[in-house]
Protein backbone atom coordinates (compact mmCIF):
# COMPACT_ATOMS: atom_id res chain seq x y z
CA UNK A 1 0.00 0.00 0.00
CA UNK A 2 1.60 3.45 -1.08
CA UNK A 3 1.93 6.00 2.00
CA UNK A 4 -1.25 8.38 2.73
CA UNK A 5 0.51 11.90 2.98
CA UNK A 6 -1.21 14.89 4.19
CA UNK A 7 -0.23 18.41 4.03
CA UNK A 8 -2.22 20.36 6.53
CA UNK A 9 -1.78 24.15 5.42
CA UNK A 10 -3.15 27.56 4.13
CA UNK A 11 -1.56 29.76 2.05
CA UNK A 12 1.35 31.40 3.45
CA UNK A 13 5.15 31.08 2.29
CA UNK A 14 5.76 27.92 4.79
CA UNK A 15 2.73 25.83 3.76
CA UNK A 16 3.73 26.82 0.00
CA UNK A 17 7.66 25.74 0.26
CA UNK A 18 6.50 22.29 1.20
CA UNK A 19 3.56 22.15 -1.17
CA UNK A 20 5.97 23.05 -4.08
CA UNK A 21 8.93 20.09 -2.14
CA UNK A 22 6.27 17.50 -2.55
CA UNK A 23 5.33 18.43 -6.10
CA UNK A 24 8.33 19.17 -7.55
CA UNK A 25 9.33 15.47 -5.76
CA UNK A 26 5.80 14.34 -7.49
CA UNK A 27 4.88 12.20 -4.14
CA UNK A 28 1.50 12.02 -4.30
CA UNK A 29 -0.69 13.28 -1.56
CA UNK A 30 -3.91 15.36 0.19
CA UNK A 31 -3.82 19.10 0.96
CA UNK A 32 -6.35 19.90 3.74
CA UNK A 33 -6.54 23.78 4.06
CA UNK A 34 -6.31 25.46 7.29
CA UNK A 35 -8.80 28.68 7.91
CA UNK A 36 -6.20 30.25 10.28
CA UNK A 37 -8.12 33.62 10.68
CA UNK A 38 -11.14 31.26 11.92
CA UNK A 39 -8.79 29.77 14.16
CA UNK A 40 -8.96 26.16 12.63
CA UNK A 41 -5.11 25.59 14.21
CA UNK A 42 -6.69 25.60 17.13
CA UNK A 43 -9.04 22.94 17.14
CA UNK A 44 -8.84 19.76 19.32
CA UNK A 45 -8.65 17.35 16.25
CA UNK A 46 -5.52 19.98 14.91
CA UNK A 47 -3.93 20.34 17.71
CA UNK A 48 -3.62 16.62 18.66
CA UNK A 49 -1.39 17.02 15.70
CA UNK A 50 0.81 19.40 16.49
CA UNK A 51 0.61 20.79 20.01
CA UNK A 52 1.71 23.60 18.76
CA UNK A 53 -1.44 25.39 16.64
CA UNK A 54 0.71 26.14 13.66
CA UNK A 55 0.46 24.77 9.93
CA UNK A 56 2.07 23.08 8.18
CA UNK A 57 2.08 19.73 9.08
CA UNK A 58 3.24 16.62 7.18
CA UNK A 59 1.15 13.27 8.37
CA UNK A 60 2.49 10.20 6.65
CA UNK A 61 0.85 7.12 7.55
CA UNK A 62 2.05 3.82 5.93
CA UNK A 63 1.62 0.14 6.50
CA UNK A 64 5.54 -0.36 7.84
CA UNK A 65 5.05 1.72 11.06
CA UNK A 66 3.24 4.23 13.03
CA UNK A 67 2.66 7.54 11.41
CA UNK A 68 5.08 10.52 10.83
CA UNK A 69 3.75 13.59 12.04
CA UNK A 70 6.12 16.50 11.45
CA UNK A 71 5.84 20.45 11.86
CA UNK A 72 8.41 23.07 11.54
CA UNK A 73 7.87 24.13 7.30
CA UNK A 74 12.02 23.16 7.14
CA UNK A 75 12.49 20.31 8.73
CA UNK A 76 9.66 19.16 6.56
CA UNK A 77 11.79 20.46 3.88
CA UNK A 78 15.36 18.88 4.45
CA UNK A 79 13.26 15.41 5.45
CA UNK A 80 11.44 15.42 2.02
CA UNK A 81 14.64 15.86 0.20
CA UNK A 82 16.36 13.19 2.85
CA UNK A 83 13.85 10.92 1.05
CA UNK A 84 14.33 12.17 -2.36
CA UNK A 85 17.84 10.91 -3.48
CA UNK A 86 19.63 13.47 -4.39
CA UNK A 87 16.79 15.44 -5.92
CA UNK A 88 16.24 19.00 -4.09
CA UNK A 89 19.37 18.60 -2.15
CA UNK A 90 22.47 16.57 -3.37
CA UNK A 91 23.53 13.52 -1.95
CA UNK A 92 25.68 14.13 1.31
CA UNK A 93 28.91 13.07 -0.89
CA UNK A 94 28.05 15.21 -3.65
CA UNK A 95 30.64 18.52 -3.76
CA UNK A 96 27.66 20.93 -4.48
CA UNK A 97 25.71 19.43 -1.20
CA UNK A 98 27.46 22.04 1.02
CA UNK A 99 26.27 25.32 -0.96
CA UNK A 100 22.76 23.97 -1.52
CA UNK A 101 22.52 23.94 1.91
CA UNK A 102 24.20 27.23 2.74
CA UNK A 103 22.26 29.10 0.01
CA UNK A 104 18.64 27.28 1.65
CA UNK A 105 19.82 28.92 4.98
CA UNK A 106 20.72 31.78 3.47
CA UNK A 107 17.39 32.38 2.34
CA UNK A 108 14.98 30.86 5.27
CA UNK A 109 17.21 32.98 7.89
CA UNK A 110 18.58 35.96 6.34
CA UNK A 111 15.48 37.00 3.76
CA UNK A 112 12.19 35.32 5.11
CA UNK A 113 12.84 35.43 8.73
CA UNK A 114 13.51 39.40 8.63
CA UNK A 115 10.43 39.36 6.29
CA UNK A 116 8.31 37.46 8.68
CA UNK A 117 10.06 40.00 11.60
CA UNK A 118 8.78 42.96 9.29
CA UNK A 119 5.00 41.32 9.33
CA UNK A 120 4.83 40.87 13.29
CA UNK A 121 6.37 44.60 13.77
CA UNK A 122 3.60 45.91 11.01
CA UNK A 123 0.93 44.18 12.76
CA UNK A 124 1.62 45.50 16.12
CA UNK A 125 2.38 48.89 14.40
CA UNK A 126 5.90 49.29 14.66
CA UNK A 127 6.81 51.37 11.55
CA UNK A 128 10.15 52.32 11.96
CA UNK A 129 10.83 48.59 13.00
CA UNK A 130 8.70 47.39 10.11
CA UNK A 131 11.06 49.32 7.95
CA UNK A 132 13.97 48.38 9.14
CA UNK A 133 13.18 44.45 8.82
CA UNK A 134 11.97 45.31 4.84
CA UNK A 135 14.88 47.16 3.69
CA UNK A 136 17.29 44.15 5.31
CA UNK A 137 15.05 41.77 3.95
CA UNK A 138 15.22 42.98 0.29
CA UNK A 139 18.89 44.11 0.59
CA UNK A 140 19.65 40.08 1.09
CA UNK A 141 17.17 38.96 -1.43
CA UNK A 142 19.01 41.10 -4.25
CA UNK A 143 22.16 39.88 -3.24
CA UNK A 144 21.33 36.86 -4.22
CA UNK A 145 21.77 38.20 -8.05
CA UNK A 146 25.33 37.63 -7.32
CA UNK A 147 24.47 33.80 -6.62
CA UNK A 148 23.29 33.71 -10.41
CA UNK A 149 26.40 34.71 -12.06
CA UNK A 150 27.54 31.63 -12.88
CA UNK A 151 24.75 29.33 -12.40
CA UNK A 152 21.17 28.56 -13.78
CA UNK A 153 19.89 28.15 -9.94
CA UNK A 154 20.47 29.70 -6.57
CA UNK A 155 23.15 27.13 -5.66
CA UNK A 156 24.56 25.46 -8.92
CA UNK A 157 22.79 23.87 -12.10
CA UNK A 158 20.15 21.97 -10.38
CA UNK A 159 17.16 23.21 -8.71
CA UNK A 160 17.16 22.56 -5.12
CA UNK A 161 15.71 23.68 -1.69
CA UNK A 162 17.26 27.16 -1.89
CA UNK A 163 15.44 27.89 -5.06
CA UNK A 164 11.90 26.72 -3.64
CA UNK A 165 12.81 28.85 -0.72
CA UNK A 166 14.02 31.96 -2.79
CA UNK A 167 11.13 31.26 -4.96
CA UNK A 168 8.46 32.13 -2.70
CA UNK A 169 9.76 35.23 -0.84
CA UNK A 170 10.67 36.68 -4.64
CA UNK A 171 6.71 35.99 -5.34
CA UNK A 172 5.74 37.67 -1.90
CA UNK A 173 7.85 40.56 -2.64
CA UNK A 174 7.99 40.97 -6.79
CA UNK A 175 6.29 44.52 -6.61
CA UNK A 176 9.41 45.88 -4.55
CA UNK A 177 12.16 44.41 -7.00
CA UNK A 178 13.64 46.41 -9.13
CA UNK A 179 13.87 44.36 -11.49
CA UNK A 180 16.38 46.04 -14.55
CA UNK A 181 18.76 46.17 -12.05
CA UNK A 182 18.45 42.48 -11.40
CA UNK A 183 18.62 41.04 -14.64
CA UNK A 184 19.59 37.05 -13.48
CA UNK A 185 17.30 37.34 -10.63
CA UNK A 186 14.50 37.84 -13.34
CA UNK A 187 15.59 35.17 -15.82
CA UNK A 188 16.14 32.93 -12.52
CA UNK A 189 12.21 33.70 -11.38
CA UNK A 190 11.08 33.58 -14.49
CA UNK A 191 12.08 29.79 -15.07
CA UNK A 192 11.74 28.43 -11.98
CA UNK A 193 7.89 29.98 -11.82
CA UNK A 194 7.40 28.27 -15.01
CA UNK A 195 8.47 25.20 -13.43
CA UNK A 196 4.81 22.95 -13.59
CA UNK A 197 5.33 21.59 -10.05
CA UNK A 198 6.52 25.21 -9.17
CA UNK A 199 3.13 26.70 -10.84
CA UNK A 200 1.26 23.55 -8.56
CA UNK A 201 2.92 24.23 -5.26
CA UNK A 202 2.09 27.87 -5.53
CA UNK A 203 -1.54 27.28 -6.31
CA UNK A 204 -2.17 24.20 -3.85
CA UNK A 205 -4.28 26.09 -0.81
CA UNK A 206 -6.17 28.63 -3.69
N1 LIG B 1 8.65 28.06 12.24
C1 LIG B 1 7.38 27.52 11.83
C2 LIG B 1 6.39 28.66 11.80
C3 LIG B 1 4.98 28.14 11.64
C4 LIG B 1 3.99 29.28 11.60
O1 LIG B 1 4.20 30.37 12.19
N2 LIG B 1 2.89 29.06 10.89
C5 LIG B 1 1.90 30.08 10.73
C6 LIG B 1 1.47 30.15 9.28
S1 LIG B 1 2.84 30.42 8.23
C7 LIG B 1 0.67 29.72 11.55
O2 LIG B 1 0.32 28.56 11.67
N3 LIG B 1 0.02 30.75 12.11
C8 LIG B 1 -1.18 30.58 12.85
C9 LIG B 1 -1.03 30.91 14.30
O3 LIG B 1 0.10 31.23 14.75
O4 LIG B 1 -2.05 30.89 14.98
C10 LIG B 1 7.52 26.85 10.44
O5 LIG B 1 8.46 27.17 9.72
O6 LIG B 1 6.70 25.99 10.12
Amino acid sequence: MPDDVVLYGAKTGNCLRVAIALEELAIAHRVVLLDLGAGEQRTPDFLALNPGGKVPVLRVRSSRGPPLVLAQSNAILLYLAQQAGGRLLPREKDPSAPLALERFFFFVTDVIAPSHASFFLRSEGCDEGRRLMEQRTLDALLASEGFLENARFMAGQSFTLADIAAATIVAALSSSIDWTGHPRLHRWFACVMARPGVKRGMTAFD
